[in-house]
């Protein structure tokens, strides 16, 4: 079916998978607390994974702390030739890993293999990041004396990922980590901790092959619990989280009273403006894409779309020509473009939010159904929705991780529709469709966007890695991926050197002793 028992096989899943690795080591499947995975495209079992407890907790903290010691040590270049090692091994398992991810998360095998995409570029990125990780130098006010600044790894990276990109934003963290020499901790999504194990093993083969310490690259797979210990734990320097903003306020606050770092990724409530200047063309594509791909559980969806009042009756009757046609069905399936939802929780969410929606005064114009039937059998397949709303709705200002677009109306100049834009608590990702550069630069003005992503004349979802990614207000702030995030994964020091036989002071001071 799929070839998914050698997919599993190539990958090293077993039917019991350990609940930790320090790269070389697995263990702590003795407790007996185990999980069953299911996927969520056929509702197989696909293994079963052990939960960690607090003394394996502590035992893969030490282990990552050790490591931490000799890996600091090794030339920031030479750590970026482990990562071109893993970046070539994540080439030669492409499709294998795409595959589980796809059967274990439940996106397109397209969107699977792009996320596996996504890790290898970031190891290349990585790798030319390895010699470049700069600070400045200044000019010291003092004769004969040198400024500059330097950055030294960190430590212990803690990192908290989600189900939806259950790889990838793993990667644009630790491969990042890995060049500024920190070691990570890896606790995945409790929902798809599959293709977790699978990278782990892809990782500890390089490990195995360089002579490397255990513990740079740890996997931890456990509970809520696990995460609240590693935001406690002054040990981790650095907690990076990405989920719901509920999870993240938790991590934010936890992490915060020990003034830790946190690196928080987390809610959107994106939305795309079409202006009266819109090419249509290239705009429903990039919307139906946004809305409906990954199933709307992207942190970038499409969740609301702002039109002018003019074009507004022509864009509906666009989207509902296409929305009937969607290819629903089993992700791996060629020609499928909307796999299932995660699981029943997330259905629920998706229909209790259309119902709310509604008794607000919202408009369903089409979808919401539960589909039935052969090949749905996991009651997870749902029909995208299309809503009419208005955004000071409580639905509309929430974030429905699941694949329901609201059609909002504007009027007046694009001033409008960027305060509707902006006019919600997250502040992830933003797009405008418009050909005419006075509305496109008012977008990205000052007083234009809000969003840590803003785009002109493409969608919201997509990003490539070697932009900055995350966004402000509850999204969190934090910044992973390309351009200098790497910079939060370093501790960064000011050097001033004298090489002077006199001992001048700053600021023109005297001190005679
Ligand atoms: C996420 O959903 O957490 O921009 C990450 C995108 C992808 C990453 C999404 N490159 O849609």
């Amino acid at each position: 079916h799929h070839g998914i028992k050698q997919v599993l096989h190539d990958l090293g899943i077993e039917a019991h998978n350990a609940a930790w690795s320090t790269g070389l080591t697995w263990g702590g499947a003795q407790n007996g607390n185990t999980r069953t995975i299911t996927s969520t495209t056929d509702g197989r079992t696909i293994g079963t994974v052990a939960l960690a407890t607090a003394e394996d907790y502590e035992q893969v903290v030490q282990k990552a702390q050790e490591a931490f010691k000799t890996w600091r040590l090794m030339p920031a270049p030479k750590r970026g030739e482990i990562v071109r090692q893993i970046g070539n091994k994540l080439r030669e398992y492409k499709d294998s890993l795409g595959k589980l991810v796809s059967y274990e998360m439940g996106k397109i095998l397209q969107e699977g293999l792009g996320e596996v995409q996504e890790m290898i570029d970031i190891c290349d990125f990585a790798v030319g990041l390895s010699r470049q990780l700069h600070g400045f130098t200044m000019h010291s006010e003092r004769p004969a004396h040198r400024m500059y600044e330097q950055y030294h790894p960190l430590g212990v990276v803690g990192i908290i990922s989600a189900f939806n990109f259950p790889v990838a934003v793993w990667s644009w963290n630790a491969m990042l980590a890995a060049v500024c020499g920190d070691t990570c901790i890896w606790k995945p999504s409790e929902k798809t901790p599959l293709t977790a194990v699978a990278v782990q093993h892809i990782i500890r083969d390089v490990l195995r092959e360089n002579e490397l310490p255990e513990g740079i690259f740890n996997l931890i797979i456990g509970d809520a619990e696990i995460g609240a210990k590693m935001a406690a734990d002054t040990r981790v320097p650095l907690v990076s989280a990405t989920g719901s903003t509920r999870m993240g306020k938790k991590v934010g606050e936890v992490v915060g009273a020990r003034l830790g770092r946190a690196l928080l990724e987390l809610g959107g409530n994106n939305a795309i403006i079409l202006t009266e200047h819109a090419d249509l063309g290239i705009a429903i594509p990039g919307i139906v894409f946004g809305a409906v791909g990954t199933a709307g559980q992207r942190c970038t969806t499409t969740r609301r779309l702002i039109i002018h009042e003019s074009i507004f009756e022509d864009v509906k009757a666009r989207l509902l020509k296409i929305y009937p046609n969607l290819p629903i069905g089993h992700p791996l399936q060629e020609g499928t473009l909307v796999g299932p939802l995660i699981d029943q929780d997330a259905v629920q969410s998706f229909t209790k939010a259309l119902a709310a929606v509604q008794a607000e005064g919202g408009q369903l114009l089409i979808g919401g159904e539960i589909l039935s039937g052969a090949g749905y059998e996991t009651g997870t397949y749902v029909k995208p929705a299309l809503v009419e709303a208005r955004n000071e709705y409580h639905t509309v200002q929430e974030e429905t991780f699941a694949p329901i677009l609201y059609l909002i109306k504007y009027s007046g100049g694009v001033e409008n529709a960027i305060d509707t834009q902006n006019g919600v608590r997250q502040g992830l990702s933003s797009s405008i469709f418009t050909v005419n550069m006075r509305e496109a630069e008012a977008f990205l003005s000052h007083a234009g966007s809000d969003c840590g992503i803003a785009n002109v004349n493409i969608g919201t979802s997509g990003a490539e890695i070697g932009g900055a990614f995350g966004g402000e207000k509850e999204t969190g702030g934090g910044r992973e991926s390309g351009s200098d995030a790497w910079r939060v994964y370093m501790r960064r020091q000011t050097n001033t050197i004298n090489y002077s036989t006199q001992l001048p002071l700053a600021q023109g001071i005297k001190f005679d002793v």
